[in-house]
């Protein structure tokens, strides 16, 4: 069960943040709407929301997720791949220590995205990436096993259209995972129920399970339908803004 939510309003400088998506540039008053409702979101799933003032220093810094790992166990701060980035992970720490009493850190040369870690129970995923390199997941498997964790890296480099591993597989509780088809036939996967991403639809792969609702960006009908017919309750969520800027749903917000 989880039941808090870090998140953190986007700064007026969101527009200047990293993206390679070529949509366009954000609009401001649009995604405070959009963050808002997302909130809004998060709150209905039944969790207590700690919001943290914009900081126009960092433009991706709404993208709270690639700052932390958080689990039942332990509290990791991360070393984002970005340099743009790696200033965000501070206000996180004061922010955590309400949480945990000790917090582990994930130490240079190793980087990690949030992004690129995705559990499912007592397993992890680690994807190297072009955010996390291996001197990351390493540093960080160590950390989860010594918590009793079973975490397991997978190189994504050569996969295309995957900013984190996240970007394509969700964990939806039940043995089920949603993967896009580059990833769907791993064998990592091997033993879950895989619930593929329809051609067109990878964006929607980054969604999130939240206690009894699923998190989900509006605008995929496809795999919508699916997943309802799945019996999964859908909270649809219009991403446009965080999707121009590479975000996707669980980028903006840390749950535990
Ligand atoms: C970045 O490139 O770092 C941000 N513009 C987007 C981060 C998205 N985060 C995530 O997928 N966990």
């Amino acid at each position: 069960m989880l039941r808090n939510a870090i998140v953190r309003i986007p700064g007026d400088t969101f527009d200047k943040g990293l993206t390679t998506s070529h949509l366009g540039s954000p609009d401001y008053a649009q995604a405070l709407g959009q963050h808002a409702r997302y909130c809004a979101g998060l709150r209905t799933c039944g969790l207590n929301l700690v919001l943290l003032d914009a900081d126009r220093r960092f433009p991706d810094s709404t993208f709270v997720e690639d700052t932390a790992l958080l689990t039942e166990r332990c509290a990791i701060l991360t070393r984002p791949g970005a340099e743009s980035r790696q200033g965000e992970v501070e206000s996180i720490q004061s922010c955590l220590s309400r949480f945990y009493e000790s917090i582990a850190c994930i130490k240079p040369p190793g980087t990690v995205d949030g992004g690129d870690v995705c559990q499912a129970e007592n397993h992890f995923w680690i994807g190297i990436s072009g955010r996390t390199n291996e001197e990351g997941a390493r540093q960080l498997s160590a950390i989860l096993a010594e918590f009793g964790f079973t975490p397991v890296s997978i190189d994504i480099r050569a996969i295309d259209g995957l900013l984190h591993l996240k970007s394509g597989l969700a964990y939806l509780g039940e043995n089920q995972m949603l993967a896009v088809s580059s990833l769907a036939s791993h064998e990592m996967l091997r033993g879950y129920e895989i619930i593929r991403v329809p051609a067109g639809e990878e964006y929607a792969g980054n969604c999130v399970r939240v206690n009894d609702y699923v998190l989900f960006a509006a605008g995929f009908p496809v795999l919508e339908q699916e997943l309802a017919r799945l019996g999964y309750s859908l909270l649809t969520l219009d991403m446009s803004e965080f999707q121009k800027m590479d975000g996707g749903v669980s980028c903006l917000s840390l749950r535990f």
